[in-house]
């Protein structure tokens, strides 16, 4: 396991379309992740959060809302993860919506040669331009790190595709749209529903998805959406869905990560403290972060 992270926070809404998001990072930093960090003995540097910046008024291209916005503020995080994976540090980014996966995605990508991609979230975000039913960005991130949909999303960080979709695992959905499950089908995206969960169990459904994940990948990036947890241990997020992870099961499943030892980059996204209670979506966030980093009970 990498014991030097650089943090790295993007203050994004835009493509979630909605205020509050943007206070991610700060509100994950608030719950004290650098402490925690360190506590387990990892090196932590934070550099501090991404410019983002904020149009004085709605814009929205082919039903992409924000499209010049978001592909700026993804094209200088893919730059700054990738300097830090030159490094040989491991980034850990702070959302912000889910939109940032692609800066992030992009800049992992660019160093690692076929890269696996842990997708835990409601959602599938999976879907383009065409498909999406209310043009918020942060449904599309994982189609456009797959090579589909806006060919300005598709091109972040200059190259694509960025991930094949043998090399993806969905795990949490509950919330698909048409043209999301159509892609899957498609693609033969591996997707660990709500009812695998329900039926196998989080630990059978973690080690299937990490040797999926792992099988022909030399890393593997971590995308946790907040909203892929139940509500109820989760409720500072802006797409909420009922019937979701529970905290011991992610706490599982982010302590298998740990012990098999796979990741290159992970990002918490989708922490809205203004939604939230008590700060508790982030505290959440940093929790399972400590156990991806293999803190452990004893
Ligand atoms: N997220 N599928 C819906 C849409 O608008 O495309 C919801 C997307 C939610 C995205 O939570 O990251
Ligand atoms: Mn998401
Ligand atoms: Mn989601
Ligand atoms: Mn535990």
């Amino acid at each position: 396991m990498n014991k030097n992270i650089s943090i790295v926070g993007v203050p994004m809404d835009l493509g979630a379309d909605r205020r509050g998001v943007d206070m991610g990072p700060s509100a994950i930093r608030y719950a004290g992740v650098v402490a925690r960090l360190e506590m387990m003995g990892m090196h932590i540097e934070d550099k501090g959060d991404i410019h983002v910046n904020r149009p004085h008024r709605y814009t929205e291209t082919e039903n992409h809302k924000y499209l010049d916005e978001v592909v700026e503020a993804n094209t200088k995080l893919a730059n700054v993860v990738s300097d830090i994976m030159q490094e040989g540090r491991f980034p850990l980014v702070l959302g912000g919506d889910h939109s940032i996966a692609l800066g992030t995605i992009g800049g992992v990508a660019k160093n690692v040669n076929d890269l696996g991609v842990i997708w835990f979230d409601a959602h599938g975000d999976l879907n383009t331009g065409e498909t999406s039913p209310s043009g918020n960005i942060h449904g599309m991130p994982l189609a456009a790190s797959l090579g589909y949909g806006h060919e300005r999303l598709v091109g972040i960080a200059g190259f694509s595709p960025k991930i094949k979709p043998e090399n993806v695992v969905i795990i949490g959905a509950r919330s698909l749209d048409e043209g999301e499950r159509e892609l899957i089908k498609r693609l033969g995206i591996k997707v660990f529903t709500m009812h695998e969960i329900d039926k196998l169990g989080m630990a059978r459904v973690m080690d299937e998805a990490i040797s999926h994940v792992s099988k022909h990948t030399k890393g593997v990036h971590l995308s946790l959406d907040l909203d892929g947890l139940d509500p109820h241990d989760a409720p500072g997020v802006g797409t909420p869905v009922i019937g979701g992870i529970s905290y011991r099961e992610g706490h599982l499943a982010m302590e298998m990560l740990a012990e098999a030892n796979i990741l290159c980059s992970a990002e918490f996204v989708e922490v809205n403290p203004i939604l939230d209670q008590q700060n508790m979506t982030a505290r959440v966030a940093v929790a399972l972060m400590s156990s991806a980093f293999g803190d452990k009970l004893l």
